[in-house]
């Protein structure tokens, strides 16, 4: 088993509550700031045991991660073993399919040294433990950028801003994850921690490093009356759907759920909020022949339940892969929302002019097998899955980008592929991104007694 006491917090079950800031601080001194971190933050840092029971979950959970210019400037000058997190993410842009002219200024460089995590479930703790902290590290550090996130309220709680049920699906991590549920994929932990079994890079980390994980940040805004307005101008033309429903199952074919968290390979015509709700049932389903509703039909030819490039087979392509393959490539998520609810002004025009979306978090043992490969090899590839009967079938409907323009997109009419063999593919061209980045950076979140070793650096 794990040592979860000595693991933070949000790598392996998140924090479990309804408000978080993200923090994002440079150090100006690191001698002070070294001496501080053992003898008054440490103390303050939420392990995965603590935020297991509510009994010692405390009010507010504080989790802590630094960038690699952040560990140079406090003296720690290991190699870690991950090429992406020592050139920081905004060297990366072009890989990942960013617009650096989009980023907010804080991430466009590599000035951001660390990141706090605090987690609440109203906002006058979690200012009350930032002040707490800011008055325990004084000037040895200064404040770059923070953004709040925040579940939805009311029934939308636990849903992203476009109105999907989020963090439904996440791998079983070996030793850790009890019980197992129907269609989780088990993973070595070292998938997710340095130092564990199956570590890629197991005998190339400094034991301080041990059950520490990269924490990759992405401010990804979302521009929903945007999105809202495409589905309403789009509605899928199917027999005995409304107007509306067509609308609706264009927008949970792009996702791959509809918006309850139903899987729409299960349930491909009509949501179904109890399968939604039911965790035993609402990931035990992959994309194989043998589960295919035509049979005979191989997966390759058959995207009627469910697209090839939804969002959710593009990033988790169940059964479409040998699975040695897609098992390298699982990430943890811990995102939240951020921003307010969409305005009578933006819903009356059409047009964001508030900043809203998805504070993204993902933890993984190599930045690249995770989250960078996710983004450039399979999100952004229009060919991904491979060896599909359409050679283009797109990029992510929802994140993936051709750097802002129009995307086609197959398979989104789930009618056409069988009844017009003159055009079996029948794009469906989105406009724009209705996701935009707006930058972000890798982080390493170490392991509690790793902590202890950079304060002693
Ligand atoms: Fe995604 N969305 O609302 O459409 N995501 N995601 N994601 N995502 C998932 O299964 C969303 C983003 C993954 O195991 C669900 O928990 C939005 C990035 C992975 O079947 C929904 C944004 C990356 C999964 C969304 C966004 C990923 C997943 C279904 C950005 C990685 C699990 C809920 C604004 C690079 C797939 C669930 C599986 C699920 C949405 C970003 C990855 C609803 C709006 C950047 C691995």
């Amino acid at each position: 088993p794990l040592d979860i006491d000595n693991i933070q917090s949000d790598i392996l079950v998140g924090m479990h509550k309804n408000k978080e800031l993200f923090f994002f601080f440079g150090v100006n001194d690191a001698v002070t700031f070294k001496t501080k971190l053992a003898s008054d933050i440490l103390p303050l840092i939420t392990t995965t045991t603590e935020i297991l029971s509510v009994d010692t979950q405390p009010v507010t959970a504080v989790n802590i991660a630094f960038s690699n210019t952040g560990l140079l400037a406090l003296g720690v000058n290991d190699n870690l073993g991950d090429p992406d997190f020592v050139s920081g993410q905004f060297a990366e842009t072009a890989t990942i399919g960013d617009n650096p002219s989009l980023w907010n200024s804080a991430f466009a460089g590599t000035s951001i040294h660390g990141v706090f995590l605090l987690a609440s479930d109203t906002l006058d703790n979690i200012d009350a433990e930032l002040a707490n902290i800011q008055a325990i590290l004084g000037t040895s550090i200064t404040e770059l950028y923070s953004l709040q996130g925040g579940a939805r309220p009311g029934s939308e709680e636990g849903h992203e801003h476009f109105g999907f049920m989020d963090g439904i699906s996440q791998p079983a991590v070996n030793g850790f994850t009890n019980p197992i549920l129907p269609g989780q994929t088990p993973v070595d932990a070292g998938t997710f921690l340095l130092g564990e079994t199956g570590d890629p890079s197991l005998d190339a980390r400094p034991s301080w490093a041990k059950d520490g994980s990269f924490l990759v940040f992405r401010q990804l805004q979302q521009l929903v009356p945007e999105f809202s307005k495409f589905l309403t101008d789009n509605p899928l033309d199917v027999e005995e759907l409304t107007p509306e429903e067509g609308s609706e199952l264009l927008g949970a074919r792009m996702v791959g759920r509809w918006k309850s968290g139903a899987p729409i390979f299960l349930t491909p015509t009509a949501d179904d909020p109890v399968l939604a709700a039911d965790p035993t049932r609402n990931n035990d389903f992959n994309y194989l022949v043998e589960s295919n509703p035509e049979p005979g039909t191989e997966n390759h030819f058959n995207q009627t339940n469910c697209p090839f490039g939804a969002h959710i087979r593009k990033v988790h392509p169940r059964g479409d892969l040998d699975p040695t393959v897609e098992n390298q490539h699982f990430i943890i998520r811990s995102s939240i929302p951020y921003g307010p609810e969409v305005t009578d002004t933006e819903t009356a025009s059409d047009t964001t002019s508030v900043d809203r979306g998805l504070a993204f978090v993902s933890y993984q043992s190599n930045v690249f097998n995770g989250f960078a490969f996710l983004q450039s090899i399979w999100i952004n590839a229009i060919g991904f899955p491979f060896g599909k009967v359409d050679p283009t079938v797109g990029v992510d409907p929802i994140i993936g980008t051709l750097g802002g323009g129009p995307k086609n997109i197959s398979g989104l009419d789930p009618l056409v592929f069988y009844l017009n063999q003159t055009d079996p593919i029948h794009d469906v061209v989105l406009p724009r991104d209705f996701v935009v980045s707006r930058g972000g950076e890798y982080f390493f979140s170490p392991s509690l007694s790793g902590l202890g070793f950079i304060a002693a650096a």
